[in-house]
């Protein structure tokens, strides 16, 4: 039996000091010291023994089991510090290694646009308002003196929610929402810049596009004004020797209406192929705000008066970085962005 424990012995050191696994430890244990290991056999063999050599026997086996679990401990210990030391090692940072670039954002060319517009506008003594873009017909059509016969206030044209609501078409209802709040109080001047909704989609049409609407009221605002105004926003935003014209047109919410042109920027008038010959852009749609709107809004026409501009940022922004197609603004194509 001393023979047969010390075989024991042995072959426990020679497993346990060859073992890579620490997993494979909890067999080990198992297969020695447990309940029907090895050690327990030769425990329970013990009854064969004379009563001499039984207590000789039973030291000597507690004695191995002592230093199997010892062993296994060891072990144990030398395996965790090791796959410590291989963790440390696989995470070892080169602090000399240089770094990767985040890329850094920028803002998209109608954000700076439209930002830009804003400045200048900012800059002649006007504020900036906004508004919700899911409107009511009332906001969005009814106010504006938009005949119910009007082809824009069509299922067809417009993006309903119900029969009332819808997404805005323009940003002329946050003027309306405007002059009712602060009505009868003149002067009022204010940008409504943001984006608008229609049933459009091609080449030269989004169904999502911005514009940028402003006008003012006051006594004996006149045409005058309106032309002034556009005049200095138009050569700031695209150059100083630049001039605007006005053509008669027609809106429903304003009377007389008018489109507004912009000496080309490309040929500088002479004509070329941007401007289709002509020497002139148009850019704008304006007018004198019509007296029912302003009476709808809580203005006397008899007593004031004012002028309504709106134009599109995306059409701005087209001439002002010569971009030939609309959709680059919304295809998010990073060789295009990035140019800004
Ligand atoms: C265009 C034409 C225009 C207006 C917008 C307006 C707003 C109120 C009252 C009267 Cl509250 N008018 N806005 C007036 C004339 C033209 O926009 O071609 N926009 C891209």
């Amino acid at each position: 039996m001393k023979e047969k424990l010390k075989e024991i012995k042995e072959q426990a050191e020679k497993e346990i000091k060859s073992l890579e696994d620490s997993e494979k430890l909890k067999e080990i244990q198992v297969k020695y010291l447990g309940k029907k290991g090895e050690i327990t056999g030769v425990l329970r063999s013990m009854g064969k023994l004379s009563p001499e050599e039984r207590p000789v026997i039973g030291k000597l086996a507690n004695q191995v089991k002592e230093e199997i679990s010892q062993l296994i401990e060891e072990r144990k210990a030398f395996l965790k510090e090791r796959e410590r030391e291989g963790e440390l090692n696989r995470e070892r940072i080169d602090v000399t290694l240089p770094g990767t670039r985040p890329p850094v954002s920028r803002a998209h060319p109608l954000t700076l646009v439209m930002e830009e517009i804003e400045e200048i506008f900012l800059g002649m003594g006007f504020t900036i308002a906004d508004g919700p873009e899911i409107e009511t017909d009332y906001y969005n059509f009814e106010a504006l003196n938009i005949p119910r016969e009007h082809p824009a206030r069509d299922m067809q044209d417009s993006f309903y929610i119900t029969e009332e609501i819808l997404l805005r078409t323009h940003t002329s209802p946050v003027q309306i929402r405007t002059m009712e709040k602060v009505a009868p109080e003149v002067p009022l001047r204010i940008i409504a810049p943001g984006k608008v909704f229609r049933r459009d989609d091609d080449a030269t049409h989004s169904p999502m596009f911005h514009q940028v609407e402003g006008f003012a009221v006051d006594q004996d605002i006149s045409m005058g004004d309106l032309k002034g105004t556009l005049l200095l926003f138009a050569r700031q935003i695209f150059g100083e020797s630049l001039e605007i014209r006005l053509r008669p047109s027609f809106f429903p919410f304003t009377e007389p209406s008018a489109e507004v042109d912009i000496s080309c920027v490309i040929c500088g008038g002479g004509g070329c192929r941007v401007c289709g010959q002509s020497g002139w852009l148009e850019v704008l749609g304006a007018g004198m705000i019509h007296p029912r709107v302003l009476e709808v809004s809580g203005y006397d026409p008899n007593k004031v008066t004012g002028y309504a501009f709106g134009m599109g940022v995306e059409r701005i922004a087209m001439l002002k970085y010569n971009i030939d197609d609309l959709r680059l603004f919304f295809t998010n194509d990073l060789r295009m962005l990035k140019q800004f």
